[in-house]
């Protein structure tokens, strides 16, 4: 008997796409915006619809975005913490309502494991250690002291808290090198200018090195130590980390010393990442983004290479 096939199956049945929902820390930096562009991009080349909060720095809007996108019945949540405490009880509420969190740039501190999948970004440690090993050598034929002044992350965010234990880590082998100020800039310029402007008037000339916990800081200082009549990178050295455009420009002025790179470039990984988790497939706990590190001499050769 001829076989008569069975009308109107639809050939496939259409994907349904799959939603993410992304929470956002701000705009504070270029690595942010760059950081931004990155997963929005990445969004629209994987057919993922990305529902993206700014959160303007403040962790109540981190709170809040994700309580919405467990509301809209998000597929998977992604968000880039911006301290590292006092996400555990919306985590919970992601966990309760069977929504997989992934995390990306920066860590949260809870103890149970289970309330994020997958975490993606860089080992901030590491890059505080790169930046403490370049100033070692730099500094090695000199007797000391050798003063230092830093401009930290935000307070409680995993990048401020381990660039600075790992740069502690380098240099504390050696006496010569010694923190003579710390104090937030909240990873922006026009606060890095705002501290460096108190630190030069605070401690002068003894200054001879300052370390940024990234560009933005840096580069607002910059601005302040040519305004108080030093040179840049000549009466203080200057170290700073993510190695974003604005970095490399400062470098090839002849006005930053050196920049460890952080790269923002993680939308690809984390869209690939979310197809992972629909589809029921293993995703692993760490993923750590490969980086170098970026001294002046070579800032003209490697500009034109930059993605960020
Ligand atoms: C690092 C990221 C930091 C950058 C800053 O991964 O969290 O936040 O270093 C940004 O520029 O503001």
């Amino acid at each position: 008997a001829a076989f008569t096939l069975a009308a109107g199956i639809p050939r496939a049945f259409a994907q349904k796409k799959i939603v993410l929902g992304f929470s956002q820390i701000g705009a504070e930096s270029e690595w942010r915006t760059a950081n931004t562009e990155s997963i929005k991009s990445a969004a629209k080349d994987a057919g993922i619809e990305l529902k993206f909060a700014d959160a303007q720095q403040k962790q109540e809007n981190q709170i809040k975005a994700i309580r919405s996108f467990i509301a809209q019945k998000v597929d998977v949540i992604a968000f880039s913490p911006v301290v590292e405490t006092g996400f555990e009880t919306v985590l919970r509420e992601a966990k309760a309502a069977k929504i997989p969190v992934i995390l990306t740039d920066r860590a949260v501190n809870v103890k149970d494991q289970s309330l994020w999948v997958s975490f993606m970004g860089s080992d901030f440690t590491e890059e505080g250690r790169k930046a403490g090993r370049w100033l070692v050598e730099k500094m090695k034929a000199e007797k000391g002291p050798v003063n230092i002044v830093e401009l930290q992350g935000t307070v409680g965010s995993a990048p401020a808290i381990d660039r600075k234990k790992g740069f502690e880590e380098i240099i504390k082998a050696d006496p010569k090198f010694k923190i003579v100020r710390s104090q937030t800039g909240d990873f922006t310029r026009a606060k890095g200018k705002e501290v460096m402007e108190a630190f030069l008037k605070a401690e002068g000339k003894k200054i001879n090195v300052l370390y940024a916990h990234n560009d933005d800081m840096a580069i607002g200082a910059i601005q302040a130590i040519e305004e108080a009549g030093l040179k840049p990178a000549k009466d203080i050295v200057i170290i700073s980390i993510d190695a974003v455009k604005g970095a490399f420009e400062a470098m090839m002025q002849g006005k930053l010393n050196v920049s460890v790179e952080c790269s923002p470039l993680l939308g690809p990984q984390l869209m690939q990442a979310v197809k992972d988790v629909v589809a029921g497939k293993p995703v692993p706990k760490r993923i750590v983004t490969e980086e170098g590190i970026f001294p002046m001499e070579v800032a003209a050769k490697e500009f034109p290479k930059r993605k960020y």
